[in-house]
């Protein structure tokens, strides 16, 4: 099987560079066609930049690299500094990047590229708010159709909310873009918080990136070892969730994960649930399905995963 091609669209992040260092990590499986900024954990020149450190840490400066939205569709940007500190990536000292950015806008990568390959051979893995994806698919609605699958980081149901007591941040920052990619009728495979928060780093985990003793793994469990004391401190938990590298980790096995296959609507108007992800887990509406909504993994085999692929750069 010829590895599979994907764009990875998203606001590292020390969880979205765990993420893009498991897809570089496996070249055998995944071609990473490109790498789409947006704003979100923090602004866009950090997310810009962030995204070509982890490259370079990758080893993979060859990599396109793609600026996108700065801002929400319809709102004002709401940033996570108070989770990934003022880099989005504080907790390793690693260099800036000497690799460029390129000059084309992510939106148009992200178009130009659906319509150069054949229909059904480009999977999108957004890890961040939705706004590039969003923007991509009102511009030329002709790229929906020709979309193989997206795998996205982003909601909750049984979990809830971790920005707001009603939603998950992804989804939160930028909601109308949410609404118009689950309207889309692309296949979709939604990791939501109910499956991330059982991909804890716990101390073991964590040793075993460490003791990997190599560039990477030191900065995987520095970065983990950074925003680790955020979770700990708000969900007592015994370790941090690794959100945004179950996306990569479904392309690679998605027999590590299961869920069911259900109709998600984003909520856009109301104040106090705004960004809420209703997912008819219950199967109680006769709204269509469309998404898979993932809520169980194998931790363990996840993290095996992981510390195998990340041992190879
Ligand atoms: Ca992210």
């Amino acid at each position: 099987m010829p590895p599979r091609n994907i764009i990875i669209d998203t606001d590292p992040g020390q969880d979205d560079a765990v993420a893009i260092l498991l897809a570089l990590a496996s070249p055998d499986e995944i071609e990473v066609l490109g790498i789409t900024a947006v704003a979100g954990n923090v602004p866009l020149p950090l997310t810009a930049k962030n995204a070509r450190i982890i490259c370079e840490l990758a080893g993979r400066p060859d990599v396109p690299v793609y600026a996108g939205c700065d801002a929400p569709i319809a709102r004002k940007l709401v940033t996570a500094e108070h989770v990934h500190g003022k880099t989005g990536l504080d907790g390793p000292d690693l260099p800036d990047p000497v690799m460029p950015l390129q000059d084309t806008h992510a939106v148009d990568f992200i178009i130009d590229t659906l319509r150069a390959h054949a229909p059904g051979t480009v999977t999108l893995c957004p890890l961040g708010p939705l706004t590039n994806i969003a923007t991509a698919f009102t511009r030329a609605p002709d790229i929906v159709t020709r979309v193989q699958e997206i795998v996205l980081m982003g909601g909750a149901y049984f979990e809830v909310g971790n920005i707001t007591p009603a939603a998950e941040f992804n989804i939160y920052v930028d909601p109308e873009a949410a609404d118009i990619v689950l309207k889309s009728g692309a296949p979709i495979v939604v990791m939501p918080l109910d499956v991330t928060h059982k991909a804890l780093v716990t101390k073991a985990r964590n040793d075993a990136f460490r003791a990997l003793d190599t560039p990477v793994g030191i900065a995987v469990a520095q970065m983990t070892d950074f925003f680790e004391r955020f979770d700990k401190e708000k969900y007592g938990s015994e370790g941090a969730p690794l959100h945004d590298p179950c996306v990569t980790a479904y392309i690679l096995r998605p027999d590590l994960f299961s869920g069911r296959h259900i109709n998600v609507t984003v909520e856009t108007t109301s104040d106090l649930t705004l960004g809420m992800t209703v997912a008819d887990w219950w199967r109680v509406t006769d709204r269509a399905p469309n998404a898979l909504f993932i809520g169980v993994i194998d931790a363990q085999g996840f993290f095996d995963l992981l510390t195998e692929r990340l041992a190879r750069l």
